[in-house]
């Protein structure tokens, strides 16, 4: 490739706006495509796609090149989903339960204590429950690569004080994703939940409009939320992951032969950054304890039975209906 001023200051300018992430020369590559996500430039989720990105320019002979807007630079979730739908930008990694607000079974795979170890989860996620979720987001016209990247089991902050049991989260004042399932899960709890963007939640838990949130550890590092809450208790409430979505039209105008290599790319780099986190959310409750957190590991029987007798099980199989249901009970049947 030939490196033009132009092209050098192109780079130069890119570097500056996307934190430390490189970007070489959008001028001569035939496809200039976005990938927004709500994610720092530290978690593995980025550190990956930026392997992945430079390998699919190497693949691609500079054909194809995708620039990554970390952190929310290109709007919260719920507005970088409108991106993605209309073309504004090319892609987008969401969770599941926040895409639920356009395909509302997408959801699914994030109720309360479905999985118990990741050995279940990528299981159901790289079979067919992941195929039958995969299906409605289509359908939903949004083109979805097959792997699912991790964000992990989730777990409680807070600056109050630890959650022990689930009488501890009554009237809790915790910021939750944009979603419904989010949202319900914590009126179980007699929270007081509130949906906020990710893009949002560091000042909101500085200027405590509430007192905890909830999220993998390997967030709670990388977003520095330890800065603003002291206790964690290790709730592993939830899986969630991240769907690497594309715009059709986008996705289309890619030759079949591009898409290959586009897809492949992006998927191993879905499995690695799955390796990443794990090893991560092993070894960071030392380092934040070192930090100064808190960690407390509460049993999860009061939460589920909470759950079960708030009738929150019952509620969303119903809305989910008998077929998607299926497909999840037999997914998180144990082996
Ligand atoms: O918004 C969150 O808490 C995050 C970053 O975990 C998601 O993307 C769902």
């Amino acid at each position: 490739m030939k490196i033009s001023r132009r092209t050098m200051l192109a780079g130069t300018a890119s570097v500056a706006f996307a934190g430390t992430l490189k970007y070489a020369g959008a001028q001569t590559a035939e496809f200039n495509y976005k990938y927004a996500n709500n994610l720092p430039v530290s978690h593995p989720m980025n550190q990956r796609a930026q392997e992945a990105v430079a390998k699919i320019r190497e693949e691609t002979n500079g054909r194809v090149a995708i620039q990554i807007f970390p952190n929310n630079q290109l709007g919260a979730d719920t507005d970088m989903l409108n991106q993605v739908r209309t073309g504004g930008v090319e892609f987008f990694t969401l969770s599941p339960l926040i895409l639920s607000t356009l395909v509302p079974n997408a959801s699914i795979s994030g109720i309360g204590f479905a999985f118990p170890n990741y050995d279940a989860v990528w299981a159901a996620m790289d079979g067919e429950l992941g195929k039958y979720v995969r299906g409605e987001i289509e359908k939903a016209n949004l083109v979805v690569m097959e792997k699912i990247w991790d964000n992990g089991f989730r777990q409680i902050t807070s600056s109050s004080g630890p959650i022990n049991t689930a009488d501890d989260l009554k009237g809790f004042k915790i910021r939750v994703p944009v979603s419904p399932l989010w949202t319900s899960m914590f009126k179980a709890f007699e929270s007081a939940p509130a949906s906020i963007n990710f893009a949002e939640v560091y000042s909101a838990l500085q200027t405590k409009i509430v007192d905890g949130q909830e999220n993998p550890l390997a967030i709670i590092a990388t977003a520095k939320l330890y800065e603003v809450q002291q206790y964690c208790s290790l709730t592993n409430h939830m899986w969630d992951g991240f769907w690497f979505l594309a715009n059709k039209r986008a996705w289309q105008r890619l030759p079949e032969d591009l898409r290959e290599i586009v897809a492949r790319n992006l998927n191993e780099a879905a499995v690695k950054e799955r390796e990443d986190v794990a090893k991560l959310n092993a070894s960071l409750q030392e380092e934040l304890t070192a930090k100064g957190m808190k960690f407390n590991q509460p049993s999860p029987d009061s939460f589920r039975a909470k759950l079960r007798d708030a009738g929150f099980y019952a509620e969303w199989k119903a809305k989910y209906g008998d077929e998607a249901w299926a497909i999840f009970e037999k997914a998180i049947a144990p082996a």
